[in-house]
Order: structure tokens, then C-alpha cells, then sequence
């Protein structure tokens, strides 16, 4: 990730610095506020900094911690890196450290399972992972929307008591595969320059979010409820406060299949992934799925905040002034469980694997190339196709001879979308869409 931006004073820069496109670049505003957050200067609520100072000190990182993120990767006891923010250990086999956030690597999801282990599963922070006490924790839900006057107070016990719900689910950023937009088409795109990695698939458990506004008292003008985290607030990179991480959703969806989720993979939720109880709103983009939920307003009015206006809208040539409508499904995508460059024996029998999603509808074919695009193949599936959900895929290769391949895989949805060759640009690189064409090398 080249640093487009290189002050030496942490103290003056928030202030110093012109409001500018920057101003919604992700990774800028996340290599700024990792070095606020090490001069003291950012609030990291519930988050032990002394913890992180004495794995600083210890790593001899303290006093260089200013000079840029890729330095204060930290050494952890184990040997495994972790990242600002985040309290898993995030070893590099398993992840690439993209600043607050942690790119899963595709390679490491072979022969896993279905689900993605949950020490494996990308993170995506706007500030860092408060750790909260399950015990103390409540969610409040209030606003016009619900019988006058009202407002309802939960526990986790309360929830655990409503009827339970199991499903399996992606998350997924809406800036996932940004970085091909850059690579692939030549464009440039504001964000986190994520690869493939910003996904994962798990077993949720939780209450219906409708069970739990309907027993608050849900009104018959509702419209719009508004899910806001316990994390830190959000301070773009010029210094504006943007309050806590908080995005509407339509009552049509809350009441349809969204869940307040408490258990990841039969697990309690850990820290990073939103515990105790986080908001997942099946097939929608991963903001929808607010982490550390606090209270959600329900609201007679459409309801706005800065991420269904001016972040996950689409801008550019193509769009209006205003940008597309607030994005809501995801799109669809496919990825080789291989590294990048993978070195492959140039004599050996293959099979090529992955897995491939939409959120659309479910997947219901995988066409492989191993020659760039000319010839293409159908992969076999190894799962049924389920909204909201992905397939694992196969298909065997024997390289003609050693030298350097294009791999791509295209998918297919239950809707009869196909992966196109281009997506069409938007300036802050979301829905990326086009069939990736993966490196690698016979040797
Ligand atoms: N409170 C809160 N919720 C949040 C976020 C956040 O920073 N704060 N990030 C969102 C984004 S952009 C994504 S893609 C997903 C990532 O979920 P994960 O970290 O569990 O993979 O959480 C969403 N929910
Ligand atoms: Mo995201």
C-alpha cells in the first residue's frame, strides 16, 4: 500500500490538513488515526492501550510508531502479528494487515470447511474494537416509531430468551476487491485496497431483530430503523467527528431476515467480530452489519448518517451528482483459494479450488480458464446454492508446460447474473464485480 501522505507531526495534522478527496480515503484516514491513536491523541474506548504500549515498548516500536503503519505491525508473544484495534492475533499466514482492518488470504480458507474459522475471518474497523462486558451490556431501542413514548431496554439474557435462530451468512465490505479496479482496469478508487479477502461465511445464531422491535412496540408508520455501534467515534481524515459508526435500514428488511446475532460458529461473539451482539443483515453490504450494537432508533421518517449518503452510494461519470441509491445486496464474486503468484509444479495433476457468492441470490455455476479467458471449463460445486451464502468449487488442471498462467473463475447466479469482464468505475471502488484474473506460475 504506497503512503500518499507523510507528516512527521501526529499532533497538527488533523488540524493542519485541507479538506480534500482524502477525506473519504479509508486507508489515509486509518494510517492517521493508528498514529493518533499511538500519541494518545485518539479515544479507544475499552480497548487496554497499556496492553499495546508495552507490546510497543517491548517491540522497540514506541518512538518509530509515528513514522507509518507498516512499522507498527506488532510482534505479539507467539510470534503472530496482530493490529491496531484489533485484538485477535492476526498471523500472516492467515491474513494481510491492512492498517485497523485484516484481509483474510483466500489461500488460507483450503480444506476448512464450509464456514470460515472465526480466527480467520476478516476484520473491518473504522476505529478500533471496544471490548465490552457482556454482563453490563444492553441494547435500547427507541424513537417515533414505536408507542408513544416508549423506549425498551434488553439484556443479553432478555435476547437468549426469545426464540433463537441459526443461519449461515456472509459478511462482506462493499469495498471488497477494490484494488482491482486499480490493477485490472486502471482506475482509482478511494478505500482500503482489499483483494478478495474482505469475506467471510459463518453460522450465526441470534433473535430476529423483528421479534425484538415488534416487543418494543413497533408502530404501523415505522419506516426506518437505525442500528448504532459502541465503538469509538469516527473522525474522518480532516478531523471531522462523524459520531458513532451507524447506517438505516429499511423496516421491510429489518423485519425480513436481519438478526442480532450473539454466537459466531457456536462460539460466543468474540470481540472483534461485534460481541456481545452485533446486527447481521443477510446479503447486504457489510455495513449493514453494525458490530457492538448500542441502541437502535426506530423512526416514523427515513432516516440518514453519513454511511447511506456521501460513503456507500455509488459516485462518478456514470451516476448521478447525488450518487446511486444507498447500496443494499452485494454483488457477486469469485476467488481461487491460491496465493498470488502461486508456484505450481509444472508436472503435477491440480485441483484448483474456491469459492464463489452473490448477494443476489445463490450460486449455480463456476466456469474456470486456465489459458486467460480463451477456453473456459465448468468447476464442480461442493455446496448447494443458498442466498447469502457461497459455494465451494473445484476443477483439475495439469499445466501444459512450465511457465507463466492466468486463472480466472467466473460465476454464475441463481438470478442468471454471470460475472462481467469490467465493472463499471466508481470513485469509491465499491461492488467490484469483474472476473479477477489470478497469476500464477508453473515451474
Ligand atoms: N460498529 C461498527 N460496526 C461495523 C463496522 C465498524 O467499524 N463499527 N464496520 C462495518 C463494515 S464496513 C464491515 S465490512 C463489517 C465487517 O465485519 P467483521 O469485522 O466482523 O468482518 O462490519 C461492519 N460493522
Ligand atoms: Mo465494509
Amino acid at each position: 500500500m504506497p503512503r500518499t501522505d507523510a507528516p512527521s507531526d501526529t499532533s497538527s495534522e488533523a488540524s493542519t490538513e485541507p479538506l480534500s478527496a482524502e477525506s473519504l480515503n479509508e486507508s489515509v484516514h486509518d494510517r492517521r488515526r493508528l498514529r493518533q491513536w499511538l500519541a494518545g491523541e485518539a479515544r479507544a474506548d475499552g480497548i487496554a492501550r497499556r496492553d499495546l504500549l508495552r507490546l510497543l515498548a517491548a517491540a522497540g516500536l514506541a518512538t518509530t510508531a509515528s513514522t507509518g503503519f507498516a512499522s507498527a505491525a506488532l510482534a505479539a508473544p507467539g510470534g503472530t502479528e496482530t493490529a491496531p484495534g484489533i485484538v485477535k492475533p492476526l498471523p500472516e499466514a492467515w491474513f494481510t494487515n491492512r492498517g485497523t482492518n485484516a484481509e483474510t488470504r483466500f489461500e488460507a480458507l483450503a480444506g476448512t470447511g464450509h464456514h470460515t474459522p472465526t480466527d480467520r475471518f476478516f476484520v473491518r474497523n473504522h476505529t478500533s474494537t471496544p471490548v465490552l462486558d457482556a454482563h453490563t451490556w444492553t441494547l435500547t431501542v427507541w424513537g417515533d416509531g414505536l408507542a408513544k413514548g416508549r423506549a425498551a431496554e434488553f439484556g443479553l439474557d432478555d435476547l437468549k430468551r426469545l426464540p433463537a435462530t441459526t443461519r449461515s451468512a456472509f459478511v462482506e465490505c462493499a469495498g471488497n476487491g477494490r484494488s482491482f479496479f486499480t490493477t485490472q482496469q486502471g482506475q482509482t478508487a478511494s478505500g482500503t485496497a482489499w483483494t478478495l479477502g474482505a469475506i467471510g461465511v459463518a453460522r450465526w445464531r441470534g433473535v430476529r431483530l423483528g421479534e425484538v422491535l415488534r416487543r418494543a412496540g413497533l408502530r404501523r408508520d415505522a419506516v426506518d430503523v437505525l442500528p448504532r455501534g459502541l465503538d469509538p467515534d469516527y473522525v474522518t481524515a480532516d478531523g471531522t467527528n462523524l459520531g458513532r459508526v451507524r447506517r438505516p435500514l429499511p423496516l421491510s428488511k429489518a423485519l425480513d431476515d436481519v438478526l442480532l446475532a450473539y454466537e459466531m460458529n457456536g462460539e460466543p461473539l468474540p470481540p472483534d467480530h461485534g460481541a456481545p451482539v452485533r446486527v447481521l443483515v443477510p446479503s447486504w453490504v457489510g455495513i449493514a452489519s453494525i458490530k457492538w450494537v448500542g441502541d437502535i432508533e426506530v423512526s416514523a421518517q427515513p432516516l440518514y448518517s453519513p454511511w447511506n449518503t456521501d460513503f456507500y452510494r455509488l459516485f462518478g461519470d456514470a451516476y448521478p451528482a447525488d450518487g446511486s441509491a444507498p447500496l443494499t445486496r452485494q454483488t457477486l464474486k469469485s476467488a481461487f483459494e491460491l496465493p498470488w503468484n502461486a508456484s505450481l509444479d509444472a508436472t503435477a495433476d491440480h485441483r484448483l479450488t474456491g469459492r464463489a457468492w452473490s448477494g443476489a441470490g445463490g450460486v449455480a455455476r463456476v466456469d474456470v480458464s486456465t489459458d486467460g479467458g480463451a477456453t473456459w471449463r465448468r468447476a464442480r460445486l461442493h455446496d448447494a446454492p443458498r442466498r447469502a451464502d457461497w459455494v465451494r468449487w473445484s476443477a483439475d488442471w495439469r499445466p501444459a508446460a512450465p511457465g507463466e498462467y492466468t486463472l480466472l473463475a467466473r460465476a454464475t447466479d441463481t438470478t442468471g447474473r454471470t460475472q462481467p469482464e469490467t465493472t463499471v468505475h466508481n470513485t469509491q471502488g465499491y461492488l467490484f464485480d469483474a472476473v479477477v484474473r489470478h497469476p500464477v506460475r508453473a515451474v
